[in-house]
């Protein structure tokens, strides 16, 4: 919850969080927390439905990922399950003209901003850097450095002030994402300093998914992460991240402030990676079956479908054909994936610097002749 606390929220942890929807999808009309703000959310029945397809596509080509991981198409794939309502809770509260940071997993919002979702495949797979204009969809590329895009985000916020573009309706606002470990780093630390005392037009949006590869959250925390903002001075919030109606009010109000000269807010979105860190990643080595199991009672689809099935809002021929067309992606991005080419590993060095580098230069030389000294044999 905000600054102050009340045990809110069915399967909250200490301190409560904001919900709108239980994880037997029990809809809650409003949430109001110590510090005066109401979140609510106003859908027609078609955004409901909209919202569950969103869910449900993009659980669906994540798995259709890690499928293709492992048949050896990609070369690794970092998987969003269980966080698809954090993503397209968020992700949807973005006005078209927001502009996003990501991480390596925000393939949930990546789609959201109308992006081809066949990208992160060529990424994954080593045959490009992604490929999305950040310009044109407002979404940044992927970043691997952790915390790194937080600093990107609270600079662009800065401009973006500095730009006039800020206030009314029209006006820009950013969302950083990045994950519980990330604020272990200097940079997000940094970037809550500057964005606060800058008053920047900024959302960090932090999904809290328990871990940070191994590494649990009582590892790397002594209070809640969403009560850090205090100590930087911009208000600091948790919400149920596996609900996707209390993400996109949270967010939805705290890019409208940030809009509206508001400044900076930090929210927390409680989730749980479902799966392992990414494919290179072996989850049972450091966690119990039993914490998983306890986790997908609170499935963010399921829920949604529960609510949406107990308000007569969709029947069965509704999810079916939900289902049906997220299979129908899923197999397109399949084939264009198997039609990419092999990767050519000395490519990455074309990307380090613009107009090259000597340095580089001779590391791409050295490295093709390496190659080459294999060429013709069995390997
Ligand atoms: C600066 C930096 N240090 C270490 C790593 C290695 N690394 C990759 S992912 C990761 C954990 C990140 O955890 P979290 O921020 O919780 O994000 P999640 O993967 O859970 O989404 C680490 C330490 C890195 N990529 N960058
Ligand atoms: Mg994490």
């Amino acid at each position: 919850m905000a600054n102050g606390e009340s045990e809110v929220g069915v399967d909250a942890p200490a301190g409560g969080f904001v919900q709108l929807l239980t994880p037997d999808g029990e809809r809650i009309d409003s949430v109001t927390t110590a510090d005066g703000a109401t979140y609510s959310v106003d859908f027609t029945d078609d955004e409901y439905r909209e919202l569950y397809k969103d869910l449900v596509t993009v659980r669906r080509l994540d798995a259709e990922a890690t499928a293709l991981q492992r048949q050896g198409e990609l070369g690794i794939w970092a998987s969003l399950l269980g966080q698809e309502a954090a993503q397209v809770g968020s992700g949807r509260a973005l006005r078209p003209q927001d502009m996003a940071f990501p991480t390596y997993r925000e393939h949930g919002v990546l789609y959201t901003r109308g992006i081809d979702p066949i990208m992160p495949f060529g990424l994954f797979r080593g045959v490009d850097q992604g490929g999305w204009d950040a310009n044109k969809y407002k979404f940044n590329g992927y970043t691997i450095v952790i915390g790194s895009q937080t600093l990107h985000a609270t600079g662009y916020a800065m401009g973006v002030t500095m730009d006039g573009k800020t206030g009314g309706p029209d006006g820009e606002a950013v969302i950083a994402y990045f994950g519980d470990g990330a604020t272990s780093q200097g940079e997000v630390n940094e970037s809550f300093v500057w964005s606060g005392v800058f008053n920047a037009p900024i959302v960090f949006f932090c999904q809290n998914n328990q871990y940070a590869i191994s590494e649990p959250l009582e590892r790397q925390t002594r209070i809640p992460l969403y009560r850090r903002a205090d100590g930087f001075g911009f208000p600091g919030i948790r919400i149920d991240g596996n609900d996707v109606l209390a993400t996109f009010a949270v967010t939805r109000a705290a890019l409208d402030n940030a809009r509206n000269g508001q400044g900076p807010t930090l929210i927390e979105a409680y989730t749980y990676r479902m799966g392992a860190h990414t494919s290179s990643d072996d989850p049972t080595r450091y966690r119990i079956a039993s914490e998983v199991e306890s986790w997908k009672a609170k499935d963010p689809i399921s829920r949604m479908k529960a609510f949406l099935t107990k308000q007569q809002l969709a029947d069965d021929a509704f999810f079916g054909e939900v289902d049906e067309a997220a299979r129908t992606l899923a197999l397109d991005l399949r084939e264009r994936v198997l039609a990419m080419p092999d990767p050519q590993p000395v490519t990455m060095f074309d990307h380090v610097y613009p107009n090259g580098s000597p340095e580089v230069d001779a590391q791409r030389k050295q490295f093709a002749e390496y190659q080459a000294s294999f060429e013709g044999s069995a390997h």
